[in-house]
């Protein structure tokens, strides 16, 4: 997998380099690329926010730097980049190359299937969920287009559906600053989910959410710390049992504190049965 990332603050991401995603790095099974903006602003003040027609607070972000930035990424030109040979217009020299020439737009001419996906962070956007998760760790190339929160001339987003297939996606009811961080939230939920990346396939099928329901509860040695003990059938070597007990504490923490996941959940006989127990108090 390929993912791009454009953003006014690039040092914002350099945690997509650490940790599980530096590994996967390493393994190459993922592939990074960081893009300024601000490389695509044309004035001297490297300009890339106006503001809004119609009035109001804030900036919006110009189209004007927007639409040459992915119209770049998407074809694999942007600057240090070195993509799959594949990729369409790799020897197109770039339009700032040649002087005098006004930029041309990247035209697209690929399936829709073939377009890469554009995920845009933003609060307005459809909540995203594991379920998407799942479905975006297919993809073969990403990219993401950081905006700040007064958001990005909605002609960019119009605009784009042409070169990729777009989606708006927020992480959560509440404001940030800009759609980083939330890209790294989304990058990571992603790529753990890439064949070989976290080596062990039962953890991801175990997930919280995996089959709608909250993970219960976890322990390791020592069984007694701290004058605690650890739960006394996960000691008793009965796997049935064990397996019994926490499907029911997955059961009593969705229940206690995401209820209307359950409304969506597979729940058989016995499920239904120990949540009407807890529904009446015993
Ligand atoms: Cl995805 N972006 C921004 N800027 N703010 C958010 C968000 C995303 N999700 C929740 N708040």
């Amino acid at each position: 997998m390929r993912l791009d990332v454009i953003t006014i603050f690039p040092e914002y991401l350099d945690p997509l380099r650490h940790a599980l995603l530096g590994k996967a790095i390493e393994r190459g099974a993922l592939q990074v690329g960081v893009h300024d903006l601000r490389s695509w602003a044309t004035d001297v003040h490297k300009s890339v926010d106006d503001s809004p027609f119609g009035g109001g607070p804030g900036m919006v972000m110009k189209p004007e730097v927007w639409g040459p930035a992915l119209d770049d990424v998407a074809a694999g030109r942007a600057e240090g980049q070195e993509l799959e040979s594949s990729l369409p217009h790799l020897n197109k020299p770039r339009h700032d190359d040649i002087e005098g020439v006004a930029p041309t737009p990247y035209v697209e001419s690929r399936p829709e299937e073939d377009k890469p996906l554009l995920i845009v962070p933003t609060p307005t956007g459809k909540p995203f969920t594991q379920a998407d998760a799942r479905e975006f760790a297919a993809e073969e190339h990403i990219v993401f287009a950081c905006g700040r929160y007064e958001g990005i001339d909605q002609r960019v987003i119009d605009d784009a559906a042409r070169t990729y297939r777009v989606r708006e996606v927020s992480i959560g009811d509440y404001v940030l600053i800009g759609g980083e961080v939330a890209v790294l939230v989304i990058a990571e939920a992603v790529v753990r989910l890439i064949p070989g990346v976290l080596g062990n396939k039962r953890s991801h099928e175990e997930d919280s959410f995996s089959d709608g329901l909250l993970e219960g509860p976890s322990y390791t040695k020592p069984r007694q710390w701290r004058g605690l003990e650890v739960p006394e059938v996960l000691t008793s070597g009965n796997h049935a049992l064990v397996d019994r007990w926490r499907r029911e504490q997955s059961l009593k923490r969705t229940f206690e504190r995401r209820p209307e996941l359950l409304a969506k959940a597979e729940l058989d006989a016995q499920d239904k049965a120990y949540l009407e127990e807890l529904d009446n108090g015993d």
